[in-house]
């Protein structure tokens, strides 16, 4: 395919890619296992990897570890004029990066296209974010004292991401991380490869321009192995860590026993309620998108649908007409609004989902199937599904990373609906479609949503990069991107100063020698 030949050059993807990167030198040619990454659009070789050893590993550290020393002296505006250069960049390069995220991991275009808008949008704030580190200053009960405090660099911060978001996350993290002055050492999914290696690439080139001392941005192709050597690992002080509940426990464990620092963005299990007063014709749009959008494998997609009684009938009436219909495809053909899944253990997956959640009274209403035939010879391509089921049931419970949604039936008013929505194990993302004021203030009160994300009048999905990302419960507690997101990657100092010639002390004691 030309156009795909056309982009893997643009973005310096060859046939074999190294293991690792400290920045500006690439490692790791010899001897080493090697992945092949296949599109999960039409199951073709894009290329393969190099995967890093432990060795490989330590090397990293310790060239992260050295640059450290020299990037944590620049100032804060300097290193976020480097991220304005790398959001440049990423400008020129928007077009054949979105490409590779839709074709490497089996995103719509326009949502591969979206990805890299917020990798852009980050650096702006992050660029911003440079001159705004800002500690407070507090008056002092002592005479003559001042107290204020600063956020100092971290360190080296480990940052594992997972394949559905395969740049647009490491972003959130890096870019921040970098104008705090810290270094980065990312490990991306090992089913995404390909786009991490793109983006080093057009980091490494601002790099060389700005003369930065290699190791300030690394990556490290490898498995779940490397992960767990991060994790285990003083060197890094913090280590950011987006994927399922099962890997996040393993890292927070991890990192809590040598008490550094983690920060967790993990399944949610996302509801949007549909009370009395909701408009039906908004929310729909918000429902469809936040359900079968990027094959159902957001970590803020919509899994659970909570109707009120007196509407249900007529939702589920419009949804039975639309799903039938929605455009499943190749990624990159412009028609298509389902992509596959990322690959044939998504599909079993699936599909074990659906039998499950039958087998505990669940009815299918529609989808289901795995395509076959033309254009779905790769096996990864699914009818969307939608299921009757009750909230109690465990599969409704569990986080399936595909395109499943559940409906679920309440009465009476809006609280009803607020619990069922808290009822599960995870607090990532929470919607209500009202327009009765009663009902959206009682959903965001303190005894509404008991997630991270909640939303009246959109959906779950499509957080924009402004707001802290994350949630609460076995989605990790995390935050992540804009608000004050950025104090994670920085240590925390108070100092006091004493600016007299008397040494009180502090609680009104007094002790003379
Ligand atoms: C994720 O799925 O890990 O809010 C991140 C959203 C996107 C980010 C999702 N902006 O859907």
């Amino acid at each position: 395919n030309a156009e795909i030949a056309d982009v893997l050059q643009q973005l310096g993807i060859k046939d074999s890619n190294p293991a690792y990167s400290t920045g500006l030198s690439w490692g790791g040619q010899d001897g080493r296992t090697t992945r092949s990454i296949h599109s999960p659009a039409d199951g073709n070789l894009i290329a393969s990897v190099q995967m890093a050893t432990p060795e490989d590993y330590d090397k990293v550290v310790q060239a992260a570890q050295e640059a450290f020393k020299v990037w944590r002296k620049v100032p804060a505006p300097k290193r976020g004029e480097v991220v304005r250069q790398i959001g440049n960049k990423l400008r020129e390069h928007k077009e054949a990066l979105g490409k590779l995220v839709s074709y490497e991991m089996g995103k719509i275009l326009q949502e591969g296209l979206g990805e890299v808008q917020e990798m852009i949008d980050i650096c702006d704030f992050a660029v911003g974010l440079s001159r705004q580190l800002h500690g407070f200053t507090m008056h002092s009960e002592r005479p003559e004292h001042r107290m204020y405090e600063q956020y100092h660099p971290l360190g080296v911060v480990g940052i594992i991401s997972a394949f559905n978001f395969p740049v647009a996350v490491w972003s959130w993290n890096t870019m921040l991380a970098v104008v705090c002055g810290d270094v980065t050492i990312w490990k991306p999914s090992e089913k995404t490869p390909l786009t991490a290696i793109a983006c080093q690439h057009i980091i490494r080139e601002a790099l060389m321009e700005n003369e930065i001392p290699e190791g300030v941005f690394n990556l490290i192709i490898g498995d779940a192995e490397i992960g767990s050597l991060m994790s285990h690992d003083k060197r890094i002080g913090l280590v950011s860590a987006t994927g399922s509940t099962r890997m996040g426990k393993k890292v927070g464990e991890a990192v809590g026993a040598r008490l550094g620092k983690s920060l967790l963005e993990l399944g949610g299990n996302n509801a949007i309620i549909l009370t009395e007063n909701a408009d039906l014709k908004m929310a729909m749009n918000a429902i469809v998108f936040g359900a079968v959008g990027t094959c159902g494998q957001r970590c803020t997609s919509t899994r659970r649908l909570i109707i009120h009684e007196s509407r249900y009938e007529q939702v589920k009436e419009h949804l039975l007409k639309i799903y039938p219909n929605l455009p499943i495809g190749h990624p990159l053909d412009s028609t298509t609004l389902v992509g596959p899944l990322i690959d044939k253990d998504a599909v079993t997956a699936f599909t074990e989902a659906l039998e499950k959640v039958q087998q505990e009274g669940g009815t299918l209403l529609t989808g289901g199937e795995v395509l076959s035939g033309e254009g779905y010879e790769t096996g990864t391509y699914v009818k969307p599904a939608i299921v009757e089921a009750e909230n109690h049931f465990e599969m409704v419970q569990e986080e399936t990373f595909a395109p499943i949604l559940y409906l679920i039936k309440y009465s009476g008013d809006v609280e009803n609906a607020i619990e069922i929505q808290n009822g599960v194990r995870q607090g990532l993302s929470s919607a209500i479609f009202s327009t009765n004021l009663l009902e959206t203030e009682t959903f965001l009160g303190h005894w509404g949503s008991d997630c991270g994300i909640a939303n009246v009048n959109i959906g779950t999905s499509g957080a924009e990069i402004g707001g802290a990302f994350g949630g609460e419960k076995e989605t990790g507690g995390g935050r992540e991107s804009g608000s004050d997101a950025w104090k994670v990657y920085m240590r925390r100092q108070t100092n006091t100063i004493n600016y007299g010639r008397e040494l009180p002390l502090a609680q009104g004691i007094q002790f003379k020698v």
